[in-house]
Formats: C-alpha cells, sequence, structure tokens
C-alpha cells in the first residue's frame, strides 16, 4: 500500500563553481521512475491553490526551480506540508497520494518530472473517490 513514508524530500547533485550551480536528475538513479514527461507551473497569481488530485498509478517529483511554494500530500490517514524552495530538493510523490498546493511565492516556477504521459483517467479529482479507494 502506498503511504505518506514512500514521499521524501530528494537531495539532488549540485554541481558548484565559480560560474554559479548545476543540478541535474537521472530517472530510474535519482529517483525511483524513469521519466516520460515534464511540465512547470509558472505566473501562479498571489492566493491561488492548485492540485486538489490524486493519482493512480503516476510518480512524480516536484521541484521549487524559483521562488517558493507549499504541498500538502495526504494518504487518506495522514497529512503533511512540505515548504520547497531550493532547486536542488525535489519532493517524490507515489501514487495515491492526494496533494494541494498553495503559498506560491512571486516569480515562483514549480518543475515537475512524471512516470507517465498525460492521462486524464489517471486522476481522482474527487476526494470521495479517492478516500474510498485508498482506504
Ligand atoms: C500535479 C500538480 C503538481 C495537460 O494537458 N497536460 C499535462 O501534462 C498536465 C499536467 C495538465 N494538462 C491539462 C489538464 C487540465 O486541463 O492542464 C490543465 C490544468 O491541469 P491541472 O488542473 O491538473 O493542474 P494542477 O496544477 O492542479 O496539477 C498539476 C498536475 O495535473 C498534477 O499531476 O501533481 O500539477
Amino acid at each position: 500500500m502506498n503511504s505518506l513514508e514512500q514521499c521524501r524530500l530528494i537531495d539532488l547533485p549540485k554541481i558548484h563553481d565559480a560560474r554559479g550551480n548545476l543540478t541535474f536528475v537521472e530517472g530510474e538513479r535519482h529517483i525511483p521512475f524513469d521519466i516520460k514527461r515534464v511540465y512547470y507551473l509558472y505566473d501562479v497569481p498571489g492566493g491561488a491553490e492548485r492540485g486538489g488530485h490524486a493519482h493512480r498509478d503516476l510518480h512524480q517529483l516536484i521541484i521549487a526551480m524559483s521562488g517558493s511554494f507549499d504541498i500538502v500530500l495526504d494518504d487518506g490517514r495522514e497529512k503533511k506540508r512540505f515548504h520547497l524552495s531550493r532547486s536542488y530538493y525535489g519532493l517524490y510523490v507515489c501514487p495515491m497520494i492526494w496533494r494541494e498546493m498553495d503559498n506560491f511565492s512571486s516569480g515562483a516556477v514549480c518543475l515537475v518530472l512524471a512516470s507517465n504521459l498525460y492521462d486524464e483517467a489517471d486522476y481522482y479529482r474527487n476526494y470521495d473517490e479517492f478516500i474510498r479507494d485508498v482506504i
């Protein structure tokens, strides 16, 4: 069964020199899945909330590329709030975890690496339906 314990902050490699920093992510090496899709959220207005869904099979790594935001993860038993503000940390989210995102700073950019292509059938967008299947 998937649980919040499997979701964790992953400390990504950071190569630092006088020209600045470089971070990279390799599928199946730094994260427990292969990367099939990349998308990003940006120009998020102050006070906006995103998420409000769970995925049946999708694995994701969520990174604050710029600025900061919060993510609340919920496995149907407990909830945990993460504050993301560093581009060398990624939050790994396994399948069957409800997520809500808020507290976006101005200029925040949220990069997501995903294990599969976009598929609306993979979403739970109704919390009661998610709870019915997850418990
Ligand atoms: C997640 C959080 C962090 C696509 O057509 N292709 C895509 O790859 C994605 C991600 C979305 N869409 C469409 C589906 C909706 O019509 O874009 C529209 C907005 O998507 P949504 O309301 O799901 O956006 P968020 O920011 O609430 O959630 C997204 C991801 O959907 C979700 O997997 O974990 O970002």
